[in-house]
């Protein structure tokens, strides 16, 4: 069983409680935590700000040496994370991670790498994206941005709104079509964030093998939303 969670955007001055309380569940049944993406506001407050931070040893001790996979985001740059969390040996940093649990095979990734959609394009863009999060990330932070692939830039802020922020857009589409398309490639679940809104795809696969999910985004934590994984399947749960 896996507990999947992403989006957590934690300041330096405190992991949020909706983390906490997600790892103490997970951790309570004894579900494998997989947190995807997007778990500090390291863009575009500096990682700087998080070295020695409340945020970073919050996290550190909300696990207390319970093992835990970290996929890298977009606001929080794989070799960024590796700064922080490297010398912790129960947290494991990865930028995509492929499971198979159950018998089902699972993707997991932040899913900032779909949102270019064109055309040829489409095919190189996620190593593409992936390779400027790394190596420029603060310019491409800021292209992001202006191309509106910044979730928190499209919708209102949370505090604001609490529904507004669940609602779908065509940049969240993008991202949906070029996952549920992986997913179909490579015959596995494609687990992602990003979006900052929750969906489910589900479809049929084979008669031996019946319904079953094939993309699912777990949404933002802040708002309680994440994915219960386990038994061949996958589902939205909240805290
Ligand atoms: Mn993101």
């Amino acid at each position: 069983m896996f507990y999947e969670s992403s989006d957590w955007h934690s300041n330096p001055d405190g992991l949020i409680p909706e983390a906490k309380d997600f790892i103490k569940l997970a951790k309570a049944v004894g579900a494998r935590v997989i947190a995807c993406g997007d778990l500090f506001n390291l863009l575009p407050m500096g990682r700087e700000s998080f070295k020695g931070s409340m945020a970073v040893r919050e996290l550190i001790e909300a696990l207390d040496g319970y093992p835990m996979d970290y996929v890298s985001g977009n606001h929080d740059p794989y070799p960024w994370v590796w700064e922080l969390f490297g010398e912790v040996p129960n947290i494991h940093i990865i930028r995509a991670l492929d499971l198979e649990m159950d018998g089902r095979l699972y993707h997991f990734t932040h899913g900032h790498q779909y949102a270019i959609d064109w055309a040829i394009l489409r095919h190189i863009a996620p190593g593409f994206i992936e390779f400027m999060v790394e190596h420029f990330p603060r310019a491409w932070y800021a292209f992001s941005k202006w191309m509106g692939w910044v979730p928190g830039q499209i919708k209102p802020r949370i505090e604001e709104s609490y529904r507004e922020s669940q609602r779908y857009n065509d940049a969240t589409g993008i991202i949906w079509r070029n996952a549920i398309r992986e997913a179909q490639r490579k015959n596995y679940c494609v687990v992602l964030g990003h979006t900052h809104t929750t969906a489910q795809l589900r479809r049929f696969i084979d008669t031996d093998v019946g319904i079953r999910t094939v993309m699912i985004d777990g949404g933002d934590l802040r708002e309680g939303s994440f994915v219960i994984g386990g038994g061949g399947d996958v589902e939205l749960a909240f805290l």
